[in-house]
């Protein structure tokens, strides 16, 4: 008879023992799965699977299509205009907001380099730069060099491990797309960023039910963003809109990132 014995760390060293030994199991699981050639979804399981069991911090993606407000949310948790936000697709890489005594940025290359760069200047290295516009170590307009920035911030949220990462808008270009879907395997949580006056196009939809829920997230917030274009009535509409089509949708705030930013 198989006997299952449970083992219980009681000291941080026991408890690191145990998380390197998990580790080495979805290693071998992952190898052996990968040999046999699975499927894809079962692949992205996997990924996430190792970022859970050997992630230190806990990470909540802000996630959406283009311009629904992700990194004006994000600012306005920040209290201050930090991510570029405008009206056209803007976000060109992942960036992760961790917690630090004083405000300081690092950009992580594709090919390793590391260089720490003044806040000010984050912009020439989040946004998606105009045609004509492209210099040789920034982003491209399609592809970039640049793996991601980290802006560490003076953020009691971002305090005991919790990161905020902001992310390329989705439906806007296949390479930005993949970024953010690759991302998505090493995250915890997900803020999903719609927008009350084009609430859930099928895309958004299918963005849902394919990726975020087949992948395991189990903490998915919704964020109802542009309320302030709302009449009372229309947001009645839209609460009714939502409800019908997401299932798991208890954890749903309607909100102005815009006015919550200004004020
Ligand atoms: N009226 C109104 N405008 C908003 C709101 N949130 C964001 N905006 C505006 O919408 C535009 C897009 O906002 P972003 O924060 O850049 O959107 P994003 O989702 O980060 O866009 P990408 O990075 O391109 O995917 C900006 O001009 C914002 O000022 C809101 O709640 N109300
Ligand atoms: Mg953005």
């Amino acid at each position: 008879m198989n006997k299952r014995v449970t083992t219980r760390a009681t000291t941080y060293e026991e408890f690191n023992v145990l998380r390197s030994r998990l580790h080495d199991l979805v290693a071998d699981v992952t190898s052996i799965s990968n040999d046999i050639g699975i499927s894809e979804e079962y692949q992205h399981k996997l990924e996430r699977l190792k970022h859970l069991v050997t992630g230190e911090m806990f990470r909540v993606i802000v996630i959406g299509s283009f311009s629904r407000g992700k990194s004006t949310l994000i600012n306005a948790l920040i209290g201050k205009q930090v991510l570029p936000a405008k009206l056209t697709p803007t976000t060109a890489v992942i960036t992760v907001i961790k917690y630090g005594e004083e405000p300081r940025a690092v950009v992580r290359y594709k090919n390793s380099d590391v260089a720490e760069i003044p806040v000010e200047e984050l912009r020439d290295y989040l946004t998606i730069p105009r045609k004509g516009q492209v210099q040789s170590n920034y982003p491209t307009r399609i592809d970039t060099t640049v793996e991601m920035v980290e802006i560490y911030y003076p953020l009691d949220l971002c305090k005991n491990g919790v990161e905020i990462v902001d992310s390329p808008g989705l439906e806007e270009d296949e390479t930005r797309q993949k970024i953010t879907m690759r991302f998505l395997n090493e995250c915890d949580a997900a803020i999903v960023v719609l927008s009350c006056q084009q609430l859930l196009t099928m895309q958004e939809e299918r963005f849902i039910r394919e990726e975020l829920l087949t992948r395991g997230f189990d903490h998915i917030f919704y964020a109802l963003n542009y309320a302030d274009a709302l009449t009372s009535e229309d947001e009645e509409d839209v609460w009714f809109r939502f409800r019908e089509k997401v299932r798991n949708g208890s954890r749903s705030f309607m909100v102005s990132a815009r006015e919550a930013l200004y004020a």
